[in-house]
C-alpha cells in the first residue's frame, strides 16, 4: 500500500528543479480565522513565499488525498467548508484510510511536510501547554511533532492564550531547539514580547538552516521552533490583550469548551472581543513568517 499522496504543479516542478519549498498548514484557514479573510490570507502568504523564492505547499486531506499544495478551487472549497476534521498526528491515518476532509495542525503538517522532503513550515503561533494543564493535561500534539520529526516551524511564539513558561519547560524537555529571530525575549503572538528569554537567539536564516542540517547530521530527532515577532506596527500589547484572553478563557471554563475545541473557540471569542483587530494582527504575523520561512529555504537549498 502507498500513501495516498498528490503534488499540486508548482510543487510538482520545484521537486523536480529541487528549488526551495516551504509548508503551509491549512487548520488556521479552517479552524483559525473566518472566511473570506481565511482564503484571502491563505493566497497572500502563498505568494509572499513566491516573492521570497520558494514554493508553497499547502498542506490538506481532501477526499482520503494527502495533498502537498492546493490548487486555488481546492483553496476555496477548504476555506468554505464546514465540519471539516482538525487533524493532529492520532487521526492523521484514519481519515486518509476513511476518505475524508481534514486541515492539518503544526503536528500534521510537519507530519506531511517531512514525508514530501519540505525542511521548513511557515504558520501563525504553535499549540503548547494550556493554562491549568496540571488538571485537565491539555499539552499540544504539536510539541511532541517538534520533539520527533526533523522540520524547522517558523511562528510568532505560542500563542498568548497558552502558559508560555510551561511551553518552554515541555520544549526544553523533549529536546526542542528554541530560537527567537533578532531578539532575547520570546515573542507571544499577537505581542512582540513576553518578557520570557528565549534559550537561543539567531540573526540569519543561514545559520538557523545550518543548525537544522547540523542537528540531523548528528542524528538527533525532531526539528527547531523559530520564534518570529509580529511586526511593530501590527502587535497588540499584552498589557491590552491579558484582560480580553482572560475573559474568553473564563467563557470556555464556564461553557465547558474541551480538547480540540479549545484553541478554535479562544481565537474566535478574541477576534469578537477586539472587533477583528486580532485578526488583523494574526494575518501581520503569518505574513511575516511566511517571507522568514522563505528565506530559511533559500538558505538549506544552498546549504543541503
Ligand atoms: N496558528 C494560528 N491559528 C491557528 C493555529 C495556529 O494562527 O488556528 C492552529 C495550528 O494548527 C495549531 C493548532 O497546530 O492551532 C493548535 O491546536 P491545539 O491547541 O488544539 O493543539
Ligand atoms: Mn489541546
Amino acid at each position: 500500500m502507498t500513501i495516498p499522496l498528490q503534488f499540486s504543479h508548482e510543487v510538482t516542478k520545484a521537486r523536480a528543479q529541487k528549488t526551495p519549498i516551504v509548508a503551509l498548514e491549512s487548520t488556521i484557514i479552517t479552524h483559525g480565522m473566518p472566511y473570506p479573510q481565511n482564503v484571502e490570507t491563505a493566497h497572500r502568504v502563498q505568494e509572499m513565499v513566491r516573492k521570497n523564492g520558494a514554493t508553497p505547499a499547502t498542506i490538506a486531506v481532501l477526499d482520503g488525498n494527502l495533498h502537498i499544495g492546493l490548487s486555488d478551487a481546492q483553496l476555496e472549497q477548504l476555506a468554505k467548508a464546514k465540519d471539516v476534521a482538525k487533524l493532529s498526528r492520532a487521526d492523521f491515518a484514519a481519515c486518509l484510510a476513511s476518505g475524508g476532509t481534514g486541515a492539518t495542525t503544526v503536528a500534521a503538517t510537519m507530519i506531511a511536510a517531512h514525508l514530501a522532503g519540505i525542511s521548513v513550515f511557515a504558520t501563525g503561533g504553535i499549540g503548547g501547554v494550556h493554562r491549568g494543564a496540571e488538571l485537565d493535561f491539555d499539552i499540544s500534539a504539536d510539541l511532541h511533532e517538534l520533539a520527533k520529526t526533523p522540520v524547522t516551524v517558523v511562528a510568532a511564539g505560542p500563542k498568548a492564550i497558552l502558559d508560555v513558561p510551561k511551553t518552554l519547560e515541555v520544549l526544553e524537555t523533549l529536546g526542542v531547539s528554541v530560537i527567537t529571530f533578532k531578539q532575547n525575549d520570546i515573542p507571544s503572538f499577537w505581542s512582540r514580547h513576553s518578557g520570557l528569554q528565549s534559550p537561543l537567539r539567531m540573526d540569519c536564516a543561514g545559520e538557523i538552516a545550518r543548525a537544522q542540517i547540523l542537528r540531523m547530521e548528528m542524528g538527533l530527532a525532531g526539528g527547531q521552533l523559530v520564534n518570529n515577532p509580529i511586526p511593530k506596527q501590527a502587535e497588540i500589547p499584552q498589557s491590552e490583550l491579558a484582560p480580553i484572553i482572560a475573559q474568553a478563557l473564563n467563557e470556555a471554563r464556564e461553557q465547558g469548551i474541551i480538547a480540540k475545541s479549545v484553541t478554535p473557540f479562544l481565537l474566535g471569542r478574541i477576534f469578537e472581543l477586539t472587533n477583528g483587530a486580532s485578526l488583523r494582527s494574526n494575518i501581520a504575523l503569518v505574513l511575516n513568517n511566511a517571507r522568514l520561512a522563505a528565506e530559511i529555504a533559500c538558505e538549506f537549498g544552498k546549504q543541503a
